[in-house]
């Protein structure tokens, strides 16, 4: 499907800046029975609402493809069990939860997040439409409504559950199609002083740091400030504080809410003072963005024709749904890339999508010992080159492009 309009303030005056070209949805892993069979594509271009500003994908592929049965889980990584432990501490200290009050997550996923929640004695509902994690999340005793998130659901949660103190939305916002009907299910389930925390890859970092490779069709949205203030107004909600976070490449943690007891903090002046800094509403920004992508690929396609002369053997690290858009975008196959290492159970036994690169579990690399790892999953780079010390002290190295490319 496409949309004609801007998915916030429905302006027509949408400009693509940006092609990744066409390629299968980025966790469309395949099982080996399905390799010889034809694998749908869909284009991936980008573009800037010229009214509100919003970065958004014109082309959206329908949810239930993509989400139903959901291979990716950010449990195995430390950095990210961390990183969600420290977000419900801080939110039941900062809003002094008490036992019993309803915290919703939407995306909720395995119900990582969630599972801090429970050690605090609230009440936690996940809500996720894919079927095999919300069966992995009720086993770990996560209660999970099954589907996506609607003002309908939202209805029906506050029948029965009543209305939610805190809700909670981790990359997943970027997900939504229709963020109107998001906002109107918030504000109706959330209760009177309520708040909404919403976390989210943060546009100037993608810009800065060129991860391209974060552009793919489960990302409708990419979020600066200025729409997402245009959303919740217009709901008569509003972002009162805002957070910067390191995961992911560099996302925010917004704070938002429909009651006045919240006086809006300075951060949310200075976030916005700063997108002006940055050119986030000047077209020129997102020309010269595209411009760095297009050398990017041709530095990188050159570096890696170079060591496959000298007979180098690279493998992949990190089957990461922005893995999948680099080596589809780039043309990089299993010509130049042996297999890919990952540590989701999900995806190992798998292949990419696309490029067909079987994945196996993060052990193999140091059995193989290849001479090259390529890190697709860059934004655990801290977390992955720890855990292969072994692996870098036997002379493996690790190619890592973002922000930029260099052997580490
Ligand atoms: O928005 C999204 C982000 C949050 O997660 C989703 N649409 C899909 C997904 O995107 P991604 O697959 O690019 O996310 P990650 O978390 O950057 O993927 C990392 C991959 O690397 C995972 O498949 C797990 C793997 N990994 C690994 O093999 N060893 C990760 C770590 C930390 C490791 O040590």
């Amino acid at each position: 499907m496409k949309i004609k309009s801007c998915r916030i303030c429905g302006s027509e005056k949408l400009y693509p800046f940006l092609s990744l070209g066409s390629m299968p949805p980025p966790n469309g892993f395949l099982l080996k029975k399905d390799l010889g069979k034809t694998e749908k594509v869909y284009p991936l271009s980008v573009c800037l609402c010229e009214s509100c500003f919003l970065v958004q994908l014109k082309d959206v592929i329908p949810a239930k493809i993509m989400f139903n049965n959901y291979l990716y889980i950010p449990s195995t990584s430390t950095t990210m069990l961390g990183h969600f432990k420290n977000f419900a501490d801080e939110i039941v200290r900062d809003f002094n939860l008490k036992k019993g009050d309803l915290v919703v997550d939407i995306g909720s996923n395995d119900g990582t997040l969630l599972t801090f929640f429970k050690e605090q004695e609230l009440n936690i509902l996940g809500v996720d439409p894919a079927s095999n994690l919300a069966q992995v999340a009720k086993l770990k005793g996560i209660n999970t409504i099954n589907d996506f998130f609607t003002l309908g659901v939202s209805k029906i949660i506050k029948k029965i559950y009543g209305s939610a103190q805190v809700i909670t939305a981790t990359n997943v916002v970027p997900h939504i199609n229709d963020l109107h009907d998001f906002a109107l299910g918030v504000k109706n389930l959330l209760s009177t002083d309520g708040i909404l925390v919403i976390e989210f890859p943060y546009l100037v970092d993608l810009l800065e740091k060129n991860s391209f490779d974060t552009i793919y069709h489960e990302h409708l949205s990419y979020f600066s400030l200025k729409p997402l203030f245009k959303l919740f107004r217009s709901h008569g909600m509003k972002i009162f504080d805002i957070k910067k976070q390191n995961v992911h490449g560099g996302s925010l943690r917004l704070f938002i809410t429909k009651s006045s007891i919240y006086k809006i903090k300075n951060s949310a002046n200075e976030f916005l003072a700063f997108e002006k800094l940055k050119s986030i509403d000047n077209l020129k920004t997102y020309l010269n963005f595209a411009d760095r992508v297009l050398v990017f690929k041709k530095n990188l396609i050159n570096f890696l024709e170079k060591l496959k002369k000298r007979k180098k053997r690279i493998v992949g690290y990190g089957a990461a749904a922005k893995g999948n858009v680099l080596l589809n975008f780039c043309k990089i196959g299993s010509e130049t890339i042996d297999y890919i290492v990952d540590s989701i159970p999900f995806k190992q036994g798998r292949f990419t999508p696309g490029t067909h690169i079987p994945i196996y579990p993060e052990g193999r690399l140091e059995k193989d010992r290849s001479d090259y790892a390529l890190l697709l999953a860059w934004n655990f780079a801290d977390e992955i080159l720890k855990k292969q010390k072994k692996y870098r002290q036997k002379g493996g190295k690790f190619i890592v492009t973002t922000p930029q490319l260099k052997i580490i």
